[in-house]
């Protein structure tokens, strides 16, 4: 796990106290909605809090707190104000960069209760419901009903959609269902104070002034706790079709997105790169049958939608044969049912899990423009072999580099599989990357957010004048400092 070099905890946050915890008992009621590590030894059941989901991020959090209404978290984010007690405000745990787990001793708060979905309006496709809700259950829910939940990632199953919007999170299918900036309709957010900002719009359209909503979309629990959302859900294609194909070059995979746009149009629902480094420690991992014979230095996982499933897959069969022809692509197929699809996306899906297989994993989320975008693994690979730390015995920190994501987006998910965190690794790593991603005007951060692992680097996408307007806004919010301190900004 990472030790924190140059922080030191915040004195002006006090510490926890019998008394404290006494307060949150009487308040929350049940004995299950309070951890206690202040009263008694409570350390294995805490260390799921404490802990992110890679292993990498270690907190020592002793006081976890399961509020069950926006009532219940107003009162304990106001009785944090008032007596300077930080919190982190945690959902599924899934995220990437740190975010979710405290640094020192910061009170957690996790969202799991409140996971009840209010509503779901059949004509608009507006849903009404709790932060805590798993992304995998709204997104059934809205699916009984014919419609969509317009976000979609591989950790689903665990993630929440407070988690989600928190990070503004991007996923598998932000081509077709666009950002949450956009879908996200409503929210509800207690602040710092215990202040319930109650901006649960389930409309479309609604310019009435500043749109204040769009700052808790991306805040990773700095302003505030989102409570509830409203969601703006898509209908549901019935006809979804799935290809995989194997590609000679990155030039070519390029070539082939230009081509799916060009011929797939309004059925394109996902465009995901994954070079050939991914796919091998993929089957490595999980053994399988791969889905095309040979091996390519890169693949693309196709997805299309749309409303005839005959017309869509003549549409689909028609661009494989004109990429292959034309040698933009050097074998593909296409799923031949449900199974077939979910086994298709598994090899991209699968891929985080499997590239922490020897021990962990460094990981730039970055936005570069297309062309350039795989230009940096190369780049990375040479510079860790260069330094001698890549090789294939375990007396190498770095097992391989590899690059992956969602081309359609310019996003591409960089990642250096490791059998040990190394400062050594690090060093030739940082800030040679974030210098690399400037200088193409590019993002450090394209859909996991900041965290901790970013905090420090935000000056190399962001400049002077918009850090300052964003710490004015975390001060406006949040004057004491107790939102998921040492993180973001
Ligand atoms: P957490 O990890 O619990 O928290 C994330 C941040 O949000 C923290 O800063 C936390 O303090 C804050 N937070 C959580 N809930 C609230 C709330 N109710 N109010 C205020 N703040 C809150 N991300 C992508 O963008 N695209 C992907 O394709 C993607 N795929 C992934 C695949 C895997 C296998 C894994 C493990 C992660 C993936 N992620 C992806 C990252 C992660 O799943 C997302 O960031 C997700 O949105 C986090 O949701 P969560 O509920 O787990 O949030
Ligand atoms: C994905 O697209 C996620 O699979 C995770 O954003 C990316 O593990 C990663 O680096
Ligand atoms: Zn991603």
């Amino acid at each position: 796990a990472d030790s924190y070099p140059g922080l030191t905890r915040d004195s002006r946050f006090s510490q926890l106290t019998p008394e404290h915890v006494a307060y949150f008992k009487q308040l929350l009621g049940q004995d299950s909605a309070v951890i206690d590590g202040i009263n008694a030894d409570a350390a294995a059941d805490i260390e799921p809090f404490n802990e992110d989901w890679m292993h990498k991020y270690k907190g020592q959090c002793r006081l976890v707190l399961k509020p069950g209404s926006t009532e219940e978290v107003s009162k304990i984010l106001r009785y944090c104000n008032e007596n300077m007690l930080a919190v982190v405000p945690q959902g599924g745990n899934t995220g990437l960069v740190g975010g979710s787990i405290p640094v020192f001793d910061e009170i957690v708060i996790s969202m799991g209760r409140m996971n009840t979905i209010h509503s779901f309006d059949e004509m608009s496709g507006s849903l009404v419901l709790d932060a805590g809700c798993i992304l995998e259950v709204a997104d059934q829910h809205v699916a009984e009903r014919g419609y969509i939940f317009p976000l979609d990632l591989g950790a689903k199953g665990s993630c929440h959609v407070g988690g989600n919007v928190s990070t503004n999170a991007g996923g598998l299918r932000l081509l077709r269902y666009g950002s949450l900036h956009g879908s996200v309709l409503g929210i509800e957010a207690v602040l710092p104070d215990g202040t319930i900002m109650n901006d649960m719009c389930t409309l479309r359209k609604n310019n009435t002034g500043y749109d204040l909503k769009q700052l808790f979309i991306g805040a990773e629990g700095t302003l505030g706790i989102i409570t509830k959302l409203v969601v703006q859900c898509a209908q549901r294609s019935p006809a979804v079709n799935v290809a995989l194909f194997g590609i000679e070059s990155y030039e070519k995979a390029q070539k082939a997105f230009r081509e799916a746009k060009l011929q797939l149009s309004e059925i394109l629902s996902a465009f995901e790169l994954m070079d050939g480094t991914s796919q091998r420690i993929v089957h490595q991992v999980r053994g399988g049958t791969k889905p095309l014979e040979n091996d390519y230095p890169f693949y693309c996982l196709i997805e299309t939608s749309g409303s005839n499933s005959e017309h869509d897959y003549e549409k689909l069969e028609k661009f494989l044969e004109d990429v292959m022809s034309n040698e933009v692509i050097a074998d593909g197929v296409v799923a031949q049912d449900a199974t077939q699809i979910k086994t298709l996306w598994s090899w991209r899906e699968g891929i985080t899990e499997c590239i922490g297989h020897w021990g962990g994993t460094y990981k730039y989320d970055v936005s570069i423009p297309l062309s350039d975008m795989y230009l940096i693994v190369h780049d990375v690979k040479a510079r860790l072999s260069e330094a001698g730390l890549l090789g294939e015995t375990d007396d190498h920190p770095v097992v391989d580099v590899l690059g992956y994501g969602h081309m359609g987006d310019s996003n591409l998910h960089l990642n250096i599989a490791i059998r040990r965190y190394d400062k050594e690794v690090e060093k030739v790593l940082e800030p040679y990357v974030y210098e690399w991603i400037e200088k193409r005007q590019g993002s450090i951060s394209a859909e996991h957010g900041l965290g901790l692992a970013k905090k420090n680097y935000i000056g190399y996408s962001r400049n002077e004048t918009m850090i300052g307007l964003m710490k004015q806004i975390k001060t406006l919010y949040d004057p004491n400092g107790i939102m998921n301190p040492y993180k973001y900004i």
